[in-house]
């Protein structure tokens, strides 16, 4: 299987298990769970030729571990970046290390200096525990900023943190006063 295929296929999954399941009729539950075999023919009927073997190669290879199938083998989901309305993972709280990493890129700064962090479209802001994995998230937006994140200090506050399947932190809104650089 190509590293193209692959990646075409990941992203292609993304949209549909993140965003825009109606683009192919497929339906979501509240979990994000699609039925592969759903799945399938509705990528079909967008001449896209998806089979069991490419999808589990998707899953198995996503360096992000972006994608989990369920126990039964019958369905599929992405872990975390939704942002369609349809979905509202069930995560439990965790505590969170003291300090947790967001890569940005210089040109947000100004607005985050303003309203903290915001989850944007998806549902979530995003974190991550190692600080050169923010990097190469804010590495897509532009020339990178990191900024620190006082995560044990704000949920002492009361703010709520996940954490996905995949590893990523996950909170609702981070504001200025728990920022640094
Ligand atoms: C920025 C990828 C202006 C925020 C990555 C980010 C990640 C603000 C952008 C995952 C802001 C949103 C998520 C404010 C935040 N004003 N800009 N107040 N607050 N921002 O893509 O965290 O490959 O929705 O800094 O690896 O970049 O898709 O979020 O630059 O894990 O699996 O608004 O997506 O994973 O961008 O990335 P995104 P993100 P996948």
């Amino acid at each position: 299987m190509s590293k193209k295929r692959l990646d075409e296929t990941s992203k292609f999954l993304s949209f549909v298990l993140r965003h825009e399941p109606q683009a192919i009729g497929l339906t979501l539950d509240s979990e994000g769970w699609a039925n592969i075999d759903a799945l399938i023919s509705g990528a079909a009927g967008d001449g896209r030729n998806l089979d069991r073997t490419l999808i589990e190669s998707v899953v198995a290879s996503s360096d992000k571990k972006r994608f989990s199938i369920s126990e039964d083998g019958q369905s599929i989901r992405a872990v975390q970046g939704h942002s369609t309305k349809s979905v509202a993972l069930q995560l439990e709280e965790k505590q969170p290390p003291e300090t947790l990493y967001h890569g940005t890129a210089t040109r947000f700064i100004d607005s985050i200096n303003q309203q903290g962090l915001i989850p944007g479209s998806r549902h979530h802001v995003h974190l991550s525990e190692e600080s050169a994995t923010a990097s190469a998230v804010g590495q897509r937006y532009g020339t990178v900023v990191i900024l620190k994140v006082a995560a044990q200090q704000m949920q002492e506050q009361g703010f709520k943190f996940y954490q996905a399947e995949n590893g990523v932190w996950l909170t609702e809104h981070v504001p200025v006063d728990f920022i640094s650089s």
